[in-house]
């Protein structure tokens, strides 16, 4: 008996810091007080701070996050994640090996949740991704095909994943990753087999499949003008002389303080609206060395600031997306051992200084000092 106090303490301290007792005011505290006698002494009551959604979408712009569906069943996480955000991208559910696992069998269930959830959040989604050389699964990667044989698998996929989300998605990542560092087409199963014309076939596909979404090629490190982002501006440039279906250009924009902010990336932006296309930050975090100290998170917070700003002053920029929203989920620490804290969430998703430079960006009130 002795023993089961101090685990009835503990869960009672548990309860009681989960009302948000003794854990300070709620940030969003919207009650009137009980039993006031005269409008004069009554406290105004708390204005209810509106989401990052709601300010970007007073610029005319989205706010959104990725996410993955073992995060989903984290109540605490989905509640966040469906207020804050307008826009939300599956990090892995709608990738090639969750959804045709074996040849021309085709699994929705991945992707279908996150399209629900979205939905019934009255958010958008920007699909994600359908040409890519990584996560494909072992029955595509593991032998020969003719380039006949690969065009028609290829086809068939886009056709049917474009079409089954048809009227359902914003816009899709159609080609993720195509170029090297030196703006030379990466090695990939697809442009060893099928040359540089793959981008262009993918986006027509794609375009049949579903005329409304809005059709993206997505890459890292291109934030910044340099070999890489001149890559894509030449083959955009290319592609819409063509008449090929593009829309716009994602910068994922996952930075490192130890590599500099990339200085160049407002005027990227610009040169890619002055070719008629739109943009957008698809899937920010800017990692740290860990362990985390208030002066790498004031730089961050600076960092999230500068970008949200680059992108409001780029018209054709549509919005920015963090690779998913909290610590607690970032890819980067199993990727980059010893780094990590990219999110402007922490682990036990309470905001950091990054949160509100990005609100201050979007014209929503002062940074945490
Ligand atoms: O967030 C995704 C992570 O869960 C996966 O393990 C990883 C596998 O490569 O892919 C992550 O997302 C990537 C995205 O699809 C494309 N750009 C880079 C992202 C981080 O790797």
């Amino acid at each position: 008996m002795r023993r089961t106090r101090p685990r009835l303490i503990g869960a009672l301290a548990t309860a009681l810091l989960a009302t948000g007792v003794g854990a300070g005011p709620p940030a969003q505290a919207n009650s009137a007080p009980a039993a006031t006698t005269s409008a004069q002494t009554a406290p105004a009551p708390a204005k209810k701070q509106p989401t990052l959604a709601e300010l970007a979408r007073r610029q005319g712009r989205y706010f959104g996050s990725a996410t993955d569906n073992p995060e989903l069943t984290d109540t605490a996480y989905t509640a966040l994640l469906g207020r804050e955000f307008d826009m939300i991208t599956p990090g892995n559910g709608m990738k090639w090996y969750a959804t045709e696992p074996r040849q021309g069998v085709f699994d929705w269930t991945n992707g279908d949740e996150i399209v629900g959830l979205a939905r019934a959040h009255h958010q958008r989604v920007r699909a994600h991704t359908l040409v890519w050389h990584s996560q494909l699964p072992d029955w595509l990667t593991g032998r020969d095909w003719t380039p006949d044989e690969l065009r028609a698998v290829l086809k068939k996929h886009i056709l049917a994943e474009v079409g089954h989300y048809r009227g359902k998605v914003y816009s899709w990542d159609v080609v993720n990753e195509a170029f090297n560092e030196d703006g030379s087409y990466r090695d990939t199963l697809w442009y060893r087999t099928l040359g540089p014309g793959y981008i262009a076939d993918a986006l027509r596909w794609a375009h049949q499949a579903d005329p409304r979404a809005k059709l993206y090629l997505n890459d890292y490190n291109i934030d910044g003008v340099g070999a890489k982002s001149d890559a894509y501006y030449r083959l955009a440039k290319d592609l819409l002389a063509r008449g090929v279906p593009l829309d716009g250009i994602g910068l994922q924009a996952h930075l490192a303080l130890q590599y500099g902010y990339p200085a160049t990336l407002e005027d990227n932006l610009r040169r890619f609206s002055g070719l008629g296309l739109d943009t957008a930050l698809t899937e920010v975090d800017v990692r740290m060395q860990l362990p985390a100290d208030a002066a790498k998170l004031a730089t961050q917070a600076q960092w999230y600031r500068e970008l949200t700003a680059a992108c409001l002053a780029v018209r054709r920029c549509v919005g920015v997306t963090v690779w998913d929203y909290t610590d607690k989920y970032s890819w980067i620490p199993a990727v980059f051992p010893g780094e990590g804290a990219a999110l402007p969430w922490d682990e036990q998703l309470r905001p950091k200084p990054a949160y509100a430079a990005i609100r201050q960006a979007l014209g929503g009130g002062q940074p945490l000092s």
